[in-house]
């Protein structure tokens, strides 16, 4: 499936690992070859301009955690970026105790028939018990077509060869399978003409009529970034609950076209990947990204990824609270604790901190941490790491720097004492706490 851009993304992957140092031109040949690949996959030029400037900026500018190879890194990079390229994961979830209509709409040839025998065939192995429609009374064969594949799969179907009217029979079948208890109601449509007024006329008196709980789009993957145009269409006809794009597993423009559809702000439900009915995929685009990729190598990369973040983490609070806190540290917890919401709230809760805040307001000491920051950026490595070595000398270095005063920079030395040893007096245990009341959940 979609070879041309597995290959393509894979020669990129390929380049950067092979790259004897990764300087800016590196990362340009790489993102070079993204683009040639993703521009013969069909996505839009702005979506790739786009996506390829950002990936070039990150790959840049972003430091990767301690521990992981940069080129890893750059990979992480791809894979997050082309993911949400892809859209964001969407789950089919019906409930089981009501009757869910689903309504199957598209252009003639998109594979409408054939998805919804897939789609039958993949609810009734959930335990569902679906009934199909025909609502195609507009091509000649088309009962038999979708009887032959129900039959296969051991599907109820209603239809009615000598119907003229589809709006009509889509309502007979619906209340057919919804008086015999059937839970999911699949209505098959005909496709017509490409893009015709009429077709969508059609869509929208049945979806008046019968309701549906979820409009389907099905896409033919064969179009490439056309798929958002389309998509649009026909969103403003019916409101869709969801896309399927088919025939992937043949089409060189498939990329475009899930990038396109994804683009639309539609979800993607499932791909068709082969004319047999259990040729369907349930579509998660991190999990498709990572298969283009290369699935076995990107997942242990981003489990070392996480757990090198997680590592850094740990270290880092180990020694906070084994009191061997460093000027650094002291950075990350004012950091960490600015990033985590009302910085009032947040100072009364740290030791250390309380007996600081002023009580005419928070602005003089938002303005006091602000200047904590430039001064210890102002600082060399050694001095934060050993800040007994300050000396007059270097405080007065320090303050220049910063645009503080000797002052200042004498009154952070002391808070970052005083802090240090309640950190180590307490273990920390107030400031983990503090972390985990917190944590977003
Ligand atoms: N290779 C491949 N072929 C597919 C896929 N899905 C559908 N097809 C083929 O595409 C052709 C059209 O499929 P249909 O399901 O009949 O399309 P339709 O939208 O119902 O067509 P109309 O009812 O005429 O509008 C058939 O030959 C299918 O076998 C797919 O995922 N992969
Ligand atoms: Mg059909």
């Amino acid at each position: 499936m979609l070879e041309g851009l597995k290959e393509g993304l894979q020669t990129a992957i390929r380049k950067i690992l092979g790259a004897p140092t990764l300087d800016e031109q590196a990362i340009k040949d790489f993102v070079k070859e993204l683009q040639r690949t993703l521009l013969q996959a069909d996505v839009n030029v702005k979506m790739v301009f786009d996506l390829s400037t950002r990936i070039e900026k990150r790959a840049i500018e972003e430091k990767p955690p301690p521990g992981l190879p940069r080129k890893d890194h750059i990979i992480k990079i791809l894979y997050d970026e082309l993911s949400s390229l892809m859209g964001s994961e969407y789950k089919l979830d019906l409930p089981f105790n009501k009757t869910n209509i689903i309504l199957m709409v598209g252009i003639q040839g998109s594979g409408k028939t054939t998805v919804t025998a897939k789609v039958a065939r993949h609810l009734t192995k959930r335990g569902y018990k679906v009934g199909v429609v025909c609502a195609d009374t507009f091509r000649p064969g088309a009962l038999t077509q979708l009887k032959m594949l129900c039959d296969l799969i051991k599907v109820e179907l209603f239809g009615d060869e000598e119907a003229k009217d589809s709006v009509e029979i889509a309502v007979r079948g619906v209340d057919q399978f919804t008086k015999v208890g059937k839970n999911c109601i699949i209505v098959d449509t005909a496709g017509r003409h490409k893009e015709e007024k009429g077709l969508m006329q059609e869509m929208m008196q049945i979806s008046s009529k019968i309701r549906p709980d979820i409009s389907i789009l099905v896409l033919d993957g064969t179009i490439g970034q056309a798929a958002y145009s389309q998509s649009q269409a026909f969103h403003e006809t019916v409101p869709l609950g969801g896309i399927i794009v088919t025939k992937l597993d043949g089409a060189a423009k498939g990329g475009g076209a899930l990038a396109a559809a994804a683009a639309t702000g539609a979800k993607i439900i499932f791909i068709g990947t082969g004319e047999r009915v259990d040729d369907l995929e349930v579509f998660a685009p991190t999990r498709f990204v990572g298969r283009l990729l290369g699935l076995g190598d990107i997942q242990a990369l981003l489990e070392r990824a996480r757990e090198l973040e997680v590592e850094a983490d740990e270290k880092k609070m180990k020694r906070i609270t084994s009191g061997k806190m460093t000027i650094n540290d002291f950075y990350y917890q004012i950091e960490q604790v600015k990033k985590m919401g009302s910085l009032r709230k947040i100072l009364e809760m740290i030791p250390g901190f309380s007996s600081s805040i002023p009580s005419e307001g928070l602005e003089g000491l938002e303005d006091q941490i602000k200047g904590w920051r430039n001064i210890i950026q102002s600082m060399t490595k050694a001095e934060r790491n050993d800040p007994a070595i300050l000396n007059s000398s270097r405080i007065r270095r320090i303050a220049r720097g910063s645009g503080s005063t000797e002052k200042e920079v004498k009154e952070m030395l002391t808070k970052f004492k005083q802090t240090k040893s309640m950190m180590k007096a307490t273990g920390g245990r107030q400031f983990r706490q503090l972390l985990r009341r917190l944590q977003p959940t």
